[in-house]
């Protein structure tokens, strides 16, 4: 029997949108899978590949209906979970069964099962890659699934949950298939030219590639960063130039969006990426040909010659996450030893080697207060003049889960990363900020025990408890940030993660 595969990004609710590279690059990792599944199982699987990012939910939906899959795959991150458990409804009513993956499945499988009738499993592994094969061929044999990796799925009565390996990428990293999105990577490439274009010298076509993850800060991690697993996991750097030299024969792709959460990670890595470039390749980088973009913390960019590195290998923009420029906000961020002066020497660096900056900066840090965010402000503006930045993107803080927010405001009895709740009290007595026990089993029974949650909600909560400003001052600022940023021909964009 053929098994009939659907794997579908779930896209931000409409309201969302405006953040910057939104549907600007495929989303590869559901790409991945369908690769990794096609080489497993060859003519037992057929396989359609939906971004709804570049759709909407409604699209989806009906190329579910269109296809008739045995099994839809889904990934759904917390702000795109409304929209995955309606393409999943949509599944299970043309009788699919339905596979939840990525961030937000990861954080809450068994809750997810417990809450949501729709789903039948949820792979919990941030490699997903082995367990998701391991799933389908399951499938297709018919038989049991108490042996794939990772999976949470229903038992009788129980939920129960597969042990979670973590997987190294040097040891199977397999290179997304693009002709499972041929039909579509034009559409990315007008989205991203329509924000981007005027950067670069040419036509750009774009695409994410994944060969390594992890972050330095990750032992500490920023107080919003809700990414999964921050430990260093990097692949092989040949598989890095192999993915870009077929991506670019194949399907003319000029601009690699490496999504390692911090490039400068892995000081070894770099360096080994460098000796690995292929002389073919290396030339067409020279000659401008090919281009890279990646994520970055300042203060990693200025150490190890790294900036002058990131230039070797073809980096033409970095998105750096500046975050405030007040010294209390910084620590407020647990941006470790990150200073304004940091971030500004790293962009004049990043600037001289002619390599383009996209800013990010938050408004609503912990204990932020007006003439804290005053001075955020008056740091842009420095920035804007005396410095390059291809675009700024000043958003309000939304905590999410599995970040030291989510510590402060649902994980305070059990938290991830603060020692205890004593920890907790103490950080936020010293930004001006304590609650009643009263006050913190309201939060619990507004935000605890919860799969869906509300990101308008949590961030209007967010803002009138865990600072000194309300939500309402905090979007007049950005709005009044994004002019002066469109004044200056910079451009700017809102995002909520
Ligand atoms: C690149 C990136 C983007 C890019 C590209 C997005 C895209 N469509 O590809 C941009 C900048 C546009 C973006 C946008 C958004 N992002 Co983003 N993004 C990332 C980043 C840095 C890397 C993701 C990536 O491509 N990884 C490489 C691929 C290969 O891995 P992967 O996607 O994780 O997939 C693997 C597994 O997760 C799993 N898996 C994934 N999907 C599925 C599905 C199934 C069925 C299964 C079984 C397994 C599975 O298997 C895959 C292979 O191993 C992550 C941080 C991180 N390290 O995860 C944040 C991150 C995922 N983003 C985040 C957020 C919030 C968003 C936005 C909602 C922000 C916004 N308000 O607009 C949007 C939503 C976009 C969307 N749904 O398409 C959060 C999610 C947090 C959370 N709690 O859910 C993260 C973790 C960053 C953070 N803030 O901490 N993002
Ligand atoms: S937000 Fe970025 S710099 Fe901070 S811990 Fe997460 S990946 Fe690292």
């Amino acid at each position: 029997m053929t098994l009939k595969l659907l794997l579908a990004n779930a896209p931000n609710p409409t309201a969302n949108r405006n953040a910057s590279n939104y549907a600007c690059y495929p989303h590869i990792g559901i790409v991945q899978l369908a690769t990794a599944t096609r080489d497993a199982l060859g003519d037992r699987v057929e396989i359609r590949v939906v971004d709804g990012g570049i759709s909407n939910t409604a699209a989806v939906q009906r190329a579910v209906r269109d296809f008739a899959p045995d099994l839809v795959g889904i990934s759904a991150l917390t702000p795109t979970y409304s929209e995955a458990l309606d393409i999943a409804s949509t599944a299970k009513a043309c009788g699919a069964q339905v596979v939840l993956g990525d961030d937000h499945a990861i954080f809450f499988p068994e809750m997810i099962l417990r809450n949501r009738p729709q789903i039948d499993y949820v792979i919990a592994n941030d490699g997903g890659e082995i367990p998701f094969v391991q799933l389908v061929r399951a499938l297709t044999e018919g038989r049991g699934v108490a042996e794939v990796s990772s999976l949470a799925y229903r038992d009788g009565g129980r939920i129960r949950r597969n042990p979670a390996p973590k997987y190294a990428l040097s040891l199977r990293n397999t290179i997304p298939d693009l002709s499972f999105i041929d039909d579509v990577l034009d559409v990315y490439a007008d989205n991203y030219r329509a924000q981007f274009g005027h950067l670069h010298g040419h036509e750009v076509r774009p695409v994410t590639v994944n060969n390594a993850r992890g972050c330095e800060n990750g032992h500490k991690r920023c107080t919003y960063c809700s990414i999964a697993d921050l430990t260093v996991n990097t692949g092989d750097p040949r598989g890095f130039w192999k993915t870009v030299d077929q991506y670019h024969r194949e399907h003319g792709i000029n601009l690699f969006f490496e999504v390692y959460d911090s490039f400068t990670a892995s000081p070894r890595y770099v360096d080994a990426l460098i000796d690995a470039t292929p002389p073919h390749l290396k030339r067409l980088i020279d000659g401008g040909e090919l281009q890279v973009m990646v994520y970055a913390r300042a203060l990693g960019l200025t150490k190890r010659n790294n900036v002058d590195k990131l230039r070797r290998l073809g980096v033409v923009r970095a998105n750096i996450g500046l975050d405030a420029a007040d010294p209390e906000m910084l620590e407020a961020q647990r941006k470790n030893k990150t200073t304004g002066e940091t971030n500004l020497e790293a962009i004049r660096m990043l600037n001289k080697a002619g390599i383009s900056v996209h800013a990010s900066y938050i408004a609503g840090a912990p204990g932020e207060r007006p003439e804290t965010l005053d001075r955020t402000i008056s740091g842009i503006r420095q920035m804007l003049g005396e410095v390059e930045l291809s675009s700024v993107e000043f958003s309000r803080f939304i905590p999410l889960p599995n970040s030291p927010a989510w510590d402060l405001l649902v994980d305070y009895e059990r938290p991830n990363f603060f020692k205890s709740s004593g920890d907790i009290d103490a950080y936020l007595a010293g930004l001006g900020i304590s609650f009643t026990t009263a006050e913190r089993a309201e939060m619990q029974d507004r935000f605890g025990d919860r799969d869906l949650l509300d990101i308008d909600e949590l961030g209007a909560y967010w803002a009138d408890n865990f600072t000194h400003i309300s939500e309402d001052h905090a979007l007049q600022r950005i709005a009044e940030v994004d002019e002066m940023v469109s004044a200056h021909n910079v451009r700017t964009g809102n995002n909520v993660g």
